[in-house]
């Protein structure tokens, strides 16, 4: 069971990787290997980017989140999905959980509710 995990896991990465060099480019200008978030919809207004965990979003961007990019890098035991908690210190429960390349340009219920996150191996 472990063995066939790990092959649907390399197969997903594989199809990822696929899709991303496509036509579909990614829209979000966020650096390779950083979790990247914005005050605004459509990946727009002040942006940070976080190459690891901050478990306590600065006021400008606490409760002010509006689109969110993935763009950690995959690989053997690497945490490269993405956590966002509603309230700091990784409490109040997750409002938003993001694989590996996924860019969301809006959700309305997580929408202004994020105030920290940490990386983790799965959502
Ligand atoms: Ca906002």
């Amino acid at each position: 069971m472990k063995r066939f995990t790990a092959l649907l896991a390399a197969v997903l990465v594989s199809a990822g990787g696929v899709l991303a060099t496509s036509s579909t480019a990614q829209a979000a200008s966020c650096r390779s290997g950083y979790f990247c978030v914005w005050t605004h919809a459509n990946f727009d207004g002040m942006k940070i980017e976080h190459s690891g965990d901050d478990h306590w979003w600065e006021g400008n961007m606490s409760n002010q989140d509006s689109s969110w990019a993935n763009h950690g890098v995959s690989g053997p035991g690497v945490k490269d999905h993405v956590k966002i908690y509603d309230g700091r210190k990784l409490t109040g429960g997750v409002t938003l959980c993001l694989g590996p390349g996924q860019e969301v340009s809006y959700n309305a219920r997580a929408n202004d509710k994020g105030s920290s996150h940490t990386w983790t191996s799965g959502c």
